[in-house]
């Protein structure tokens, strides 16, 4: 056998191992409804911007609308529907005030995603700034550690084997001890006891899951390493597509918690203006219906600033609405419009 013959081997033998290892790895996300869509979209391009080599899946859950569907399909390699599973732990949830981690249990369901040897799950909040291909050479269950108590993960970014088995074990888990802080963080830290203790592989570095609401950071090391970070996480309740954007000027009003990542911010709408905003139509629920309307370049009027904005305490107080029926866009539109053409002097007498 000649050198180049051999050569040509190794290189076709060596393409053969990529291409088995690129079907076999997946980023995984979950989103509930369209609203957090927009953020499923958004972390999509920005893992494409970022080249990864790798398939991009979407757990969606029963309240995301057939439409929002559609457009996840146009970026996901995969949409897979799971059914919402509650903690039915209200008293942690209740100290927690953040009634809506009980959705968050979902996030089991990535485990059965047994077509693939391997995954990374990202929060749909999440936001991908490099490329991080090489979190798929870690094992289960790698992850940053959580700013607020660091000898435990930050459920957001993690790194995982998909396994019935192991989904079955979780679940059993669940039920029987419960979560103790009601989520998903708690339990997975329940589960995966050992992660701050045995294996240091296990601890992924900090800019791989970077918490970006200020009162959870360090800012001088925020401003320090900020070229280094790989993954910004919108953890909280402030999210990029909650802040109201101005399409005059094309710019986000940032929350003064978050000036230090303002072009952080500034980068998540300039993604969405190039890649998600023109797919959305107004039959979309929440802000995603809402943000369809956004012209960039001009000003909005009262009752889009209106529609905008209620839509957005709507999605912040993480409401139940009902999409189709009372408060559908063409209702809440008819109703805004009333309420702005009404003279002052009609309010008076009511309270
Ligand atoms: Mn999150």
């Amino acid at each position: 056998m000649t050198p180049t013959t051999w050569l040509d081997i190794q290189t076709i033998l060596t393409l053969m191992l990529l291409a088995q290892i690129h079907e076999n790895y997946a980023w995984v996300t979950l989103t509930t409804n369209d609203t957090y869509s927009l953020g499923a979209l958004v972390l999509a391009h920005s893992l494409k911007r970022a080249s990864t080599a790798y398939q991009l899946v979407v757990l969606v859950t029963p309240g995301v609308s057939e439409c929002m569907r559609h457009r996840l399909k146009e970026v996901y390699d995969i949409i897979q529907e799971v059914n919402v599973m509650n903690s039915q732990d209200a008293a942690n949830l209740a100290l927690l005030a953040r009634p809506e981690l009980g959705v968050t249990f979902t996030k089991l369901h990535c485990w059965r995603l047994v077509q693939f040897e391997k995954c990374v799950f990202l929060d749909s909040d999440a936001l991908v700034l490099k490329n991080c291909d090489e979190l798929f050479e870690r094992e289960e269950l790698s992850a940053a550690p959580d700013v607020s108590w660091p000898d435990c993960f930050n459920s957001g970014v993690f790194v995982y084997r998909p396994s019935l088995e192991t989904f079955d074990k979780l679940t059993k888990f669940a039920v029987e001890y419960g979560s103790f802080d009601g989520g998903d963080q708690g339990l997975l830290n329940q589960y995966f006891a050992d992660w701050a203790y045995v294996d240091i592989h296990k601890h992924l570095p900090f800019v791989y899951n970077v918490t970006a609401y200020a009162s959870y950071c360090y800012l001088p090391a925020f401003k320090h390493f900020k070229d280094k970070i790989k993954i910004l996480h919108f953890a909280g309740k402030m999210k990029p597509w909650l802040m109201h954007y101005n399409a005059q000027n094309k710019t986000p009003s940032v929350p003064s918690q978050y000036t230090h990542a303002a072009d952080l911010i500034q980068l998540w709408w300039n993604i969405f203006f190039d890649n998600v905003h023109q797919r959305l139509n107004r039959s979309m629920a929440g802000l995603a219906g809402a943000l369809s309307q956004l012209r960039l370049g001009e000003q909005r009027t009262d009752e889009q600033e209106a529609y905008d904005l209620l839509m957005r305490r709507q999605a912040w107080e993480a409401g139940q609405m009902d999409y189709t029926g009372l408060d559908s866009f063409d209702n809440i539109w008819k109703k805004i419009q009333e309420t702005l053409q009404s003279k002052p002097e009609d309010g008076i007498g009511t309270s």
